[in-house]
């Protein structure tokens, strides 16, 4: 399956692992890029000599190319800015937030810039600014979120922009890799369902959350302060919204929050700690290797894009 995003980053498949916060450490990432697809790092609220330290170890563990996710609300974010371009990785995306001040040292350090977006004007801006693609993040994210669904941004993005656009959001096997691409991405971004990889580091109890989890059992929070949150519902979510409800300051919400995705993939405490997955948990069922979901994914995504296997669902087959 060859797009112009497999060719940008040199990889075979379109398959972009999330930079997820804590849970896309370097074996995550180096499982994904030795599949085939693009394993990313994700630097979340770390420290920037520790971002080097994953570079350096992901390497160890791969010769194929790799990115970094740099969560632009970190206040590390510009040390990290610079350990990536230090280092040199493949590829740099970017979320929750505008990458612009970067862009010329990464661009000139020769790293692909992917930053993450929600809107069409967020789009189009990167691209002016020098993006080389966008990944188009839809509502059904896990995580800090925008607010328009996946299927109606991703075509919208594709007509605004003519970098290539990645999807995410609601995305976890072949069937949703077909649907995006016929809305105009030339790659997928996925997150939940390598949450509950094999090679993922997440504590089992927060795997188990996951395949566990149905269609309605994510919750958004931190809304009324402009910082939604996707995570999958438990004690911490109720207490939150009980409290967002009742008009609690930005400060006594956050101080609810802090450390709970640690809490959560380190510790494995399902009841007060941050369970990040998107709407999509409901389709992930069992824990996986990175291979395999790879390998699933490609295999049905490109026989519904050629014909074969829509014939088998026009004639009454489910492809799942
Ligand atoms: O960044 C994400 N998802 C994330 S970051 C994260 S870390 C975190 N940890 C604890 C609590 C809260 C967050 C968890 N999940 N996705 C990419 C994304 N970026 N989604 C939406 C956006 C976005 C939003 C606004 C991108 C740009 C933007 O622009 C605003 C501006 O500055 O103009």
């Amino acid at each position: 399956m060859e797009t112009r995003v497999t060719r940008l980053l040199e990889i075979a498949y379109p398959v972009i692992q999330g930079g997820m916060a804590w849970v896309a450490e370097c074996r995550l990432a180096a499982a994904v890029s030795e599949a085939g697809g693009f394993g990313i790092i994700g630097a979340g609220g770390a420290p920037a000599e520790f971002v080097r330290e994953q570079i350096r170890k992901c390497r160890e563990m791969t010769d194929k190319p790799f990115g970094v996710n740099i969560m632009l609300m970190n206040p590390e974010a510009d040390g990290i800015a610079r350990v990536v371009a230090e280092e040199g990785v493949k590829a740099v995306t970017t979320g929750a937030g505008n990458p612009g001040k970067y862009m010329a040292s990464w661009k000139e350090a020769g790293i692909r810039v992917i930053p993450v977006v929600a809107s069409v004007a967020m789009a189009r801006m990167m691209e002016r600014a020098g993006a080389d693609a966008v990944v188009a993040e839809g509502t059904e994210a896990g995580g800090h979120i925008g607010s328009t669904t996946t299927f109606a941004l991703v075509p919208q993005v594709a007509d605004a922009v003519k970098i290539p656009v990645i999807a995410a959001g609601g995305i976890a096997d072949g069937r949703g890799l077909a649907a995006a691409f016929m809305l105009g991405a030339e790659a997928v971004q996925m997150g939940t369902r390598f949450v509950a990889a094999r090679e993922s580091v997440v504590h089992e109890n927060y795997k188990k959350k996951i395949i566990g989890a149905k269609d309605i059992d994510s919750e958004v929070t931190g809304m009324s302060h402009g910082h939604p949150v996707r995570q999958l519902r438990n004690q911490m979510t109720r207490e939150y919204l009980k409290r967002e409800k009742a008009g609690a300051s930005f400060q006594e919400l956050e101080q609810l929050t802090l450390g709970a995705l640690r809490k959560a993939v380190v510790e494995g405490d399902t009841v007060n700690g941050t369970l990040m997955a998107g709407q999509i948990a409901g389709l992930v069922n069992s824990e996986d290797s990175c291979a395999g979901i790879i390998r699933e994914i490609v295999e049905l995504g490109s026989s519904l894009l050629s014909g074969e296997g829509l014939k088998t669902v026009l004639a009454g087959g489910r492809n799942g």
